[in-house]
């Protein structure tokens, strides 16, 4: 008995013990994985530690190996069976003993002697990224690694993110950079939103005024939307990507476990095709030209057979281009006034028995579908393709909130969450304060992206398996450089990657914005990618009544500083200081003290300044 309470007092110690301890239980490493057993002692990483691959051409070898090298790691990748003698230490890539993993899943196992990564296909990919994540990301890269058990998988088979290049384009570069942070991530979907209003992005042999009209604008909107007062830039503004390129980013994809789903939109936010071809429209009359500001326009394609003939003969020339099996044909935002007023619409409608003109939007979307099943291809469309009814085998990608995901869920179609108002739109706003840059609006802070879950409490449990997933989508109108692209992406699709990948009882918003965010910040600010700053950990942006008010912040990025000063009633504005440990100050009865702080990279980024005004009235 005595024995039984004396083990049981050392057991429950040990453990409060090492939770204790426990100050990085996710080891720095975004998505969290499922599950992480730590293990005593150290792998000393050497150079004499061997790397060893069953197959040296696997993918995921050639991404270490490459990673390595550029790093300045001399240690060859070799193939199982060809090491001679017995080394240091080793690090193998293996897809033994993986037959019980879930789909796209690895284990990684660190003891003294072996860093094991087992995994098929992309799960072995995704094993790799782990090892690296836990690598230091500025010195020496022989380090040692303390030994650990993480056995992973996604939460979901679909993790994407999007980008507008239409609105504005990027070069193949700078492609290349997003995919690299998708990657390291362990996003799998990363949707190419390459036509609409204001300018077409790719290169079609077959009508080449696409892109020698459609992928030009004579001049862009300066500042809102709305803000008509602003007026235009009058500088022409044009890019595309030719088909070489195109295949170049594709493969560059496929290297990192990344499919390519490009977006050819019909039959809204279709104008940059039809002032490259006129008769694509249902007004003849009228003359076009390629978008110039923001928001719908009402020129949309007309369902004549020229206008199938057409984009059958585009989607041809991206299936030849683009291996995914799916295809997104946009759907969204179609305005139907020009077919209401169109005698040839109208008089289809009546031939074909269709009720509205919603439904003449499904009979368009529905012999697209047809016409890519039969080369094998699915669709996938915005939500608006609900209306008039679904194409029979489209998934739905539901942006108006979750509404369309979870009526296309009831009618058993697949689905991928993105909503806005779930603050996966990041263009919107990362916070409230008038020192953010333009954006379209809307409010969409990391905290929010974070809490979002893509599976409805509306769903039942067999509903439910129809969410493939989630995805973020990043659209243009107002990020006019890559730079602002990386701002508005980071750190919130670390977040998504989170939401995507992690099972929400591992989900820990402090854990994630305290310890591994603020590393992976510093990493990927070493690696040359712009973020948004966020602000000092628990700095008020707000109001507080009290007499004593104390200043405790902690830095949101490794390495950074955090800088304050204050004002008041009876204290002159003080020059700024750096924070160092927490600080007390005192407000007199009836004054008021302004308290600010801001937050300074190591490569000198600056947050946002935040404004705490602290009364005692
Ligand atoms: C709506 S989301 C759109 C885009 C805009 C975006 C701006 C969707 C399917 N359509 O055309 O760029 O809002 O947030």
């Amino acid at each position: 008995m005595i024995r039984k309470i004396l083990l049981f007092a050392f057991i429950v110690l040990h453990s409060v013990q090492s939770f204790a301890q426990d100050k990085n239980p996710n080891l720095n490493i975004i998505p969290a994985p499922v599950s992480i057993q730590r293990d005593n002692g150290t792998f000393q990483f050497s150079k004499r530690t061997l790397f060893i691959a069953d197959s040296p051409d696997n993918r995921a070898a050639v991404f270490l190996s490459a990673f390595l090298e550029q790093h300045q790691v001399k240690n060859k990748l070799v193939a199982t069976g060809k090491m001679k003698k017995p080394s240091a230490t080793e690090i193998i890539l293996t897809d033994d003993n993986t037959s019980s993993l879930p789909p796209d899943g690895y284990r990684l196992t660190i003891t003294p002697q072996q860093i094991i990564i087992a995994g098929r296909g992309a799960g072995l990919f995704y094993g790799v990224q782990t090892f690296i994540q836990m690598l230091p990301y500025e010195e020496s890269i022989y380090t040692s690694i303390p030994c650990v058990t993480i056995e992973d998988y996604p939460r979901f088979p679909y993790r994407g993110m999007h980008l507008d290049v239409s609105r504005h384009f990027f070069s193949v570069d700078f492609v290349k950079k997003y995919l690299d942070v998708m990657a390291m991530y362990k996003l799998n979907n990363f949707h190419w939103h390459l036509t609409d209003d204001q300018g077409w992005r790719i290169e079609i042999k077959k009508y080449p005024k696409l892109v020698s009209i459609g992928s030009k604008r004579a001049q862009t909107k300066i500042g809102k939307y709305a803000d008509s007062a602003a007026g235009y830039d009058n500088t022409p503004y044009g890019g595309y990507y030719t088909q070489e390129q195109i295949k170049d980013v594709v493969a560059y994809a496929h290297a990192r476990y990344i499919n390519v789903i490009p977006e050819i939109e019909m039959p809204g936010h279709s104008l940059a095709a039809i002032a490259s071809y006129p008769a694509l429209t249902c007004d003849t009359n009228k003359t076009f030209k390629v978008g110039e500001t923001w928001g719908g326009y009402k020129d949309v394609y007309c369902p004549t057979e020229y206008t199938f003939n057409f984009l059958e003969d585009v989607l041809k020339e991206i299936m030849e281009l683009f291996p995914s099996k799916y295809i997104h044909i946009g759907g969204d935002e179609c305005d139907k006034t020009m077919w209401k007023h169109s005698a040839f619409c109208q008089d289809l409608m009546k031939k074909l028995n269709l009720k509205d003109e919603e439904e003449l939007q499904s009979y368009f979307v529905q012999r697209i579908e047809k016409f890519l099943n039969e080369n094998g291809r699915s669709i996938i469309g915005w939500d608006e393709i609900l209306e008039g009814g679904l194409a029979p085998n489209a998934t739905v990608m539901s942006w108006r909130g979750e509404k369309g995901g979870i009526a296309a869920a009831h009618q058993h179609h697949n689905v991928i969450m993105t909503p806005g108002s779930g603050g996966l739109y990041f263009d919107h706003l990362q916070s409230k304060s008038k020192q953010e840059p333009l954006a379209i609006g809307g409010y969409a802070p990391l905290q929010k992206v974070y809490a979002y879950d893509p599976v409805s409490s509306k769903l039942n449990t067999q509903e439910q398996k129809y969410i493939q997933g989630v995805q973020a989508n990043l659209w243009t109108e107002y990020i006019p450089t890559s730079e602002r692209v990386e701002y508005m992406l980071l750190p919130r699709m670390l977040a998504l990657a989170e939401i995507a990948w992690t099972p929400v009882a591992n989900k820990n918003f402090k854990d994630f914005s305290e310890v591994r965010m603020a590393h992976h910040l510093t990493a990927l600010e070493t690696l040359g990618y712009n973020y948004r700053v966020p602000t000092a950990v628990n700095a008020d942006d707000t109001l507080v009544h009290t007499s004593h008010y104390q200043l405790s912040v902690t830095p949101p990025v490794e390495g950074s500083k955090i800088f304050y000063n204050i004002s008041g009633d009876s204290v002159s504005h003080d020059s700024e200081k750096l924070y160092e440990k927490p600080v007390l100050f005192d407000i007199p009865q009836g004054e008021q003290l302004i308290l600010q702080t801001t937050v300074v990279t190591p490569a000198g980024k600056k947050s946002i300044t935040t404004k705490t005004l602290i009364e005692n009235k």
